[in-house]
């Protein structure tokens, strides 16, 4: 908040930077029209550009030196109706390099100050526009990787989640006030049938909390996408694989083992998840200098992995490198996916291979004829999404998960405390963190540190 300077008028490109038919200078602040009458000038002379809103305005913006710099179309959106709920000016130019940087060069002379990232945004929230969580929807929008990730981002900035998360907290904090009631004025007698209310009103809003929470491990697997890699002894054709899945031309296959020698990345969109497929190098004992590095980027990209596709190969069946690589990956979300099975079918070693491997799958594919891919892609979703699979996901941002987990955990801490007989006071200050837990996903009890953290993190111009 404290780059939040009330009345100062910011401006950025809005649009990204490269050639395009439009590109839009945006200014947002109270002396926003003022500095757009300072450099531009209407062609039709009728108009005031002190009471036009809503409308765009055909005209010229000129530099200090009465030069014309573009011609543009401007709108105008008077405080409060506009994005921001300041005045806010939109010039449209056309989206060259030269014509937006000269406008909005034009536009930080006549006294606007250079927008930071998000800082738009931060300004709608700050003026309650929009809660933190619809703020934060707006970067996923923009960011979205694939249809459903969009459509969950488009229903976060809608206000379902905040509408939820809202009447959650409001629940808690009438639960608040009656322990808090009860302490100042404890009414005797009735003791008993005040705490069973409390316990059963826990449990309702616990139950509501659990059933975000379910949808939440499919949410972020939908908003973050997952970073899957590709793994196996060299000359399997994991190379083939990223090509086949991708449908295009991407990394290099040869006969010759240990012909990838650095992690590469192509991205494929499956049943609604953004995976980040990485072809690796081949991981064997011994190779030359080149492939070692290859082979320890591939051990590191292992780390990081949000699934595994362990690649064999049907022909050559299994063998010592596979059956340590697999030992190697205990635990870690692995398909084996069987390849080149178009020259011989999938052997029972394969089979007992990922039987060692608890909730892998096997899969019989041919990266040269394509058998097998649809289930292959199937898997990998199916293995991704787990048991999550089928909830409907409201809540995808790890912070607003983190959130819903701590206001639960605080709301059982009421359970087994109140069970116990703890005192009023404990169990109000539990309350009160679940209450604050589930402001943070809102904002209204979100700290100064955590607002800028967030909007850091957009982009220039929105
Ligand atoms: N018959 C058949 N050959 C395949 C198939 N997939 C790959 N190959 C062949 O296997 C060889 C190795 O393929 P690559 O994709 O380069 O294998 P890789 O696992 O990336 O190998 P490295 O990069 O050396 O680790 C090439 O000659 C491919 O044409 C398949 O499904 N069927
Ligand atoms: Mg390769």
């Amino acid at each position: 908040m404290s780059r939040y300077r009330q009345g100062d008028s910011i401006a950025a490109i809005a649009t990204p930077p490269g050639e395009g038919g439009i590109g839009i200078v945006r200014v947002s602040g109270r002396d926003a029209v003022a500095i757009l009458k300072s450099i531009f000038r209407p062609r039709s002379e009728g108009v005031d550009l002190d009471r036009v809103t809503h409308r765009l305005v055909y005209g010229h913006v000129y530099d200090g030196a009465g030069s014309p710099v573009d011609e543009v179309l401007v709108g105008i959106m008077r405080a409060p109706h506009s994005y921001t709920r300041e005045d806010v000016v939109e010039i449209n130019c056309h989206g060259g390099f030269w014509a937006l940087r000269l406008t909005l060069e034009a536009v930080l002379a006549g006294g606007a100050r250079l927008a930071e990232p998000g800082e738009f945004t931060e300004r709608a929230f700050l003026n309650g526009r929009l809660d933190l969580a619809q703020a934060e929807a707006v970067a996923d929008i923009i960011r979205a990787r694939s249809a459903e990730a969009h459509r969950l981002a488009v229903s976060q900035l809608g206000g379902r989640l905040s509408a939820r998360v809202g009447h959650l907290a409001d629940q808690v904090l009438s639960l608040l006030a009656a322990v808090e009631a009860e302490l100042d004025f404890p009414m005797e007698d009735v003791g008993e049938t005040e705490g069973e209310t409390l316990v059963r009103e826990v449990r309702q809003i616990l139950a509501a909390l659990e059933e975000l929470l379910r949808g939440f491990a499919a949410g972020r697997v939908y908003r973050e996408g997952v970073s899957t890699v590709l793994a196996g002894k060299p000359n399997v054709g994991k190379s083939s694989l990223l090509n086949a899945l991708t449908g295009c031309d991407r990394v290099i296959v040869t006969g010759v083992p240990g012909t990838t020698r650095d992690v590469i990345e192509e991205s494929v969109v499956v049943g609604g998840v953004h995976l980040r497929l990485a072809d690796t190098a081949g991981l064997h004992a011994g190779g030359d200098a080149l492939e070692v590095l290859g082979m320890e980027k591939t051990r590191r990209a292992l780390v990081d992995a949000g699934l595994v596709v362990l690649v064999g190969d049907a022909a050559a069946g299994v063998t010592a490198e596979d059956r340590q690589l697999a030992q190697d990956l205990a635990g870690r979300p692995v398909i084996l996916a069987v390849n080149k099975t178009d020259l011989r079918p999938a052997g029972r070693e394969f089979r007992e291979l990922a039987a060692s491997l608890p909730g892998c799958r096997m899969m019989e594919v041919s990266a040269l004829t394509g058998a097998g891919l649809p289930e292959l892609e199937q898997a990998m979703v199916d293995t991704v999404l787990g048991n999550s699979r089928g909830e409907t996901p409201l809540v995808a941002a790890a912070r607003h998960g983190l959130a819903l987990e701590r206001a639960r955990d605080a709301l059982r801490e009421v359970l087994d405390r109140a069970g116990a007989g703890w005192p009023l006071d404990i169990l109000a200050s539990d309350l009160r963190q679940a209450w604050e837990a589930l402001g943070e996903i809102t904002g209204s009890a979100a700290g100064s540190e955590v607002i800028d953290r967030i909007f850091r993190d957009f982009c220039l111009g929105k």
